[in-house]
C-alpha cells in the first residue's frame, strides 16, 4: 500500500519513521510519501495561508498550493483522497478495514482554520475525524490512520500478531503479563504458568468478556448479536 500525506509541516512524521512502521517502510512492505504543500506555491513567498473572506479569526489555507499538490502526485487520481477534519464521519476499526481495500490513499492536512471549501468540493473523496475533539492540525490525525491501516497491510506486523487482537473480535483484550513471575509481591495469574493452553484459552476469553462488560457495555452487547 501507498500511503501519500499532504501537509504544511512535514517535520511532524517523524514518528512514521520509527518502530513498527519504519522497519515496515525500510522492508518496503509499506510506501509513505510526506509531501510539502509549500513546495507547490505560485506565490513569490511561498505563502500557503489568506485571510477569510467574511471576515473572523485565524487563517484560511489557499485553494492553489493544495490543488497543484494533488495534481501533481496523483494526476489520475488514483488514490482514495481523504481529509482530516473534526466534521468528517468517525474513523473506527471497521473504517480502517474499509480503507485496507485501496492500493493508494492520499491524506490530506489542513493547518490554521482549515482548507478553503472548493479544495474539498473539488478534491476530496472523504472527510474523516478520528474522534471528537479539536487538535491544531490534521497531521496527528493522518498518522493514527496511517498507523492503524499499515498494521493490517500484509508483512508490517509479525505473523500471528493480529490473531487475538481486542478491537477486530469485538471486545477488549485480556490482561498481559511477562517475566518475572513475582514483581513487587504481585504474581502472574497461575493458570498462565502452566503451559494448558486449553485452559489459558478459557481464562483469558474469560477476562475478556469481563473486562468488555464491566468497561465498555456498549461492545458487550454487540459481540452478543
Ligand atoms: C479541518 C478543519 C481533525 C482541519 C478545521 C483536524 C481535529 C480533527 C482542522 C481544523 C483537526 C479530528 C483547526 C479545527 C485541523 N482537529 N477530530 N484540526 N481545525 O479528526
Amino acid at each position: 500500500m501507498k500511503i501519500t500525506i499532504l501537509t504544511l509541516f512535514p517535520e511532524m512524521f517523524a514518528p512514521l519513521e520509527t518502530s513498527i512502521l519504519g522497519r515496515a517502510v525500510k522492508a518496503g512492505k509499506l510506501n509513505i510519501e510526506i509531501v510539502n504543500i509549500r513546495d507547490y506555491s505560485e506565490n513569490k513567498h511561498f505563502k500557503c495561508d489568506d485571510y477569510p473572506f467574511g471576515g473572523g479569526a485565524g487563517m484560511v489555507m489557499m485553494p492553489q498550493p493544495i490543488g497543484s499538490a494533488i495534481k501533481a502526485v496523483d494526476p489520475e487520481h488514483s488514490a482514495h483522497r481523504i481529509y482530516l477534519s473534526p466534521k468528517g464521519g468517525r474513523f473506527t476499526q471497521n473504517k480502517a478495514f474499509e480503507l485496507l481495500n485501496y492500493d493508494n490513499l492520499l491524506l490530506l492536512c489542513g493547518h490554521y482554520e482549515g482548507v478553503d471549501q472548493r479544495v474539498i468540493d473539488l478534491y476530496i473523496d472523504e472527510e474523516i475525524s478520528i474522534g471528537d475533539y479539536v487538535l491544531t492540525g490534521g497531521e496527528l490525525p493522518a498518522m493514527v490512520v496511517c498507523d492503524c491501516v499499515a498494521r493490517y497491510v500484509e508483512g508490517v506486523l509479525s505473523e500471528g500478531s493480529l490473531v487475538d487482537e481486542s478491537f477486530a473480535s469485538g471486545g477488549l483484550e485480556y490482561p498481559q503479563y511477562t517475566r518475572p513471575a513475582v514483581y513487587e509481591g504481585l504474581s502472574v495469574p497461575e493458570v498462565l504458568l502452566n503451559g494448558d493452553h486449553k485452559k489459558i484459552d478459557e481464562w483469558r476469553e474469560k477476562k475478556s468478556a469481563e473486562i468488555t462488560a464491566k468497561r465498555r457495555p456498549d461492545l458487550a452487547e454487540k459481540d452478543e448479536k
